[in-house]
């Protein structure tokens, strides 16, 4: 019986689109379909089944816990952040792809020379290896998100900060993975939010999830409330509307403590989550480039909206690379109530 059992698995799923045959698909697609930000995709598609590989590992290999660094963030590098930093960033330099990455644990972007040294490459990447890491320990699902864009300096020449301090809005593709209770691989060219889910048994990824969207309202509110008392005022009248007997509220509070897990569950149940300022992080704590961008891309495609709770995240003019920002994001209707929240505390 059992045989007969795996033998419907994969028939289903050999029914099912594979993320390589997607791309393929949609090649046609891709803005200047060169097919480099096909090899973009395609690469981060190998560099998440190696680190999916290690993150399932982790509580069985040393390599759990501290590296012994600190990144630019402060923050203490986890093993595998380091790990997984590494796998992205070698990954996409062997395949010839791109002039420059940005790396939320590298204090400075990576010029890409390519192996002619000609720079010749049109694409940066921006990624968060490893978001969430601090919860490895407890096996709490952590994530890696990703942006890219095209280089807006001169190709044949040496990529510029310039090159990653564009506002969001210039993104040409933007996705996520999860590292959860299964793998899955989100990501958006532009043209919508398709999820992936491997199937590790064989290592092939496929469309479990075409076209998320967001419902354009929701009953899900994801926030840190250890942080009430140091938040800005609209937030915390926010809070209360979503806590007040009234309506469909009070909503429930869901939050993971992994950006990446607590959006992707939102993008399917409909929520909002919201990284505020405080007297902790008077900016904010997400980063605007490899966190807060890609995710207001995805998040826009499915229907969604993502503010720092006034402007649109995704014109933001950047000035530094590891910026931060407050982070606004899930359903439409969600985040429009928590701005005039925060438009009448003003
Ligand atoms: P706090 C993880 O460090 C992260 O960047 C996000 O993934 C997560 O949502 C947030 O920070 C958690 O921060 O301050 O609530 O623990």
């Amino acid at each position: 019986m059992c045989h007969k059992h795996n033998y419907i698995d994969f028939a289903m799923e050999e029914r099912n689109t594979t993320l390589g045959e997607f791309i393929i698909e949609n090649q046609n697609s891709f803005q200047y379909s060169t097919g480099e930000l096909s090899r973009i995709i395609n690469s981060i598609r190998l560099a998440a089944k190696v680190v999916n590989y290690k993150v399932n590992k982790a509580g069985l290999v040393d390599i759990v816990g501290a590296a012994g660094e600190q990144n630019i963030q402060g923050e203490d590098q986890q093993k595998l952040d380091v790990f997984a930093n590494e796998t992205f960033i070698q990954t996409l330099i062997n395949r010839e792809i791109v002039c420059g990455i940005a790396s939320e644990e590298n204090d400075d972007f990576i010029t890409v020379a390519g192996a002619d040294n000609s720079h010749s490459n049109k694409y940066v990447v921006l990624m968060d290896p490893l978001d969430g890491s601090s919860n490895i320990d407890v096996n709490v699902s952590v994530g890696t998100i990703f942006s890219v864009f095209r280089r807006i300096t001169p190709v044949g020449t040496p990529v510029q900060a310039e090159d990653f301090l564009q506002p969001g809005i210039n993104q040409v593709a933007a996705g996520y993975v999860i590292y959860g209770t299964s793998t899955m691989l989100v990501y958006t060219t532009g043209h919508g939010v398709n999820g992936f889910t491997l199937n590790p048994a064989i290592g092939t990824f496929y469309l479990s999830h075409p076209n998320m969207t967001y419902s354009e309202d929701g009953k899900i509110y994801s926030i840190n409330e250890g942080n009430y008392v140091h938040f800005p005022q609209g937030v915390k009248d926010y809070i209360k509307y979503c806590q007040k007997e009234e309506g469909d509220r009070p909503y429930t509070s869901r939050y993971i403590g992994s950006l990446v897990s607590d959006f992707h569950r939102n993008i399917i149940k409909g929520g909002i989550y919201i990284y505020p300022t405080s007297s902790k992080a008077p900016k904010g704590k997400l980063r605007l480039l490899y966190e807060c961008n890609p995710m207001a891309f995805l998040a826009e495609q499915a229907g969604g909206k993502a503010s720092d709770g006034f402007k649109r995240i995704m014109e933001i003019q950047p000035t530094e690379l590891h910026q931060r920002v407050p982070f606004f994001c899930g359903s439409k209707k969600m985040v429009e109530k928590a701005e005039e929240f925060m438009q009448d505390a003003q």
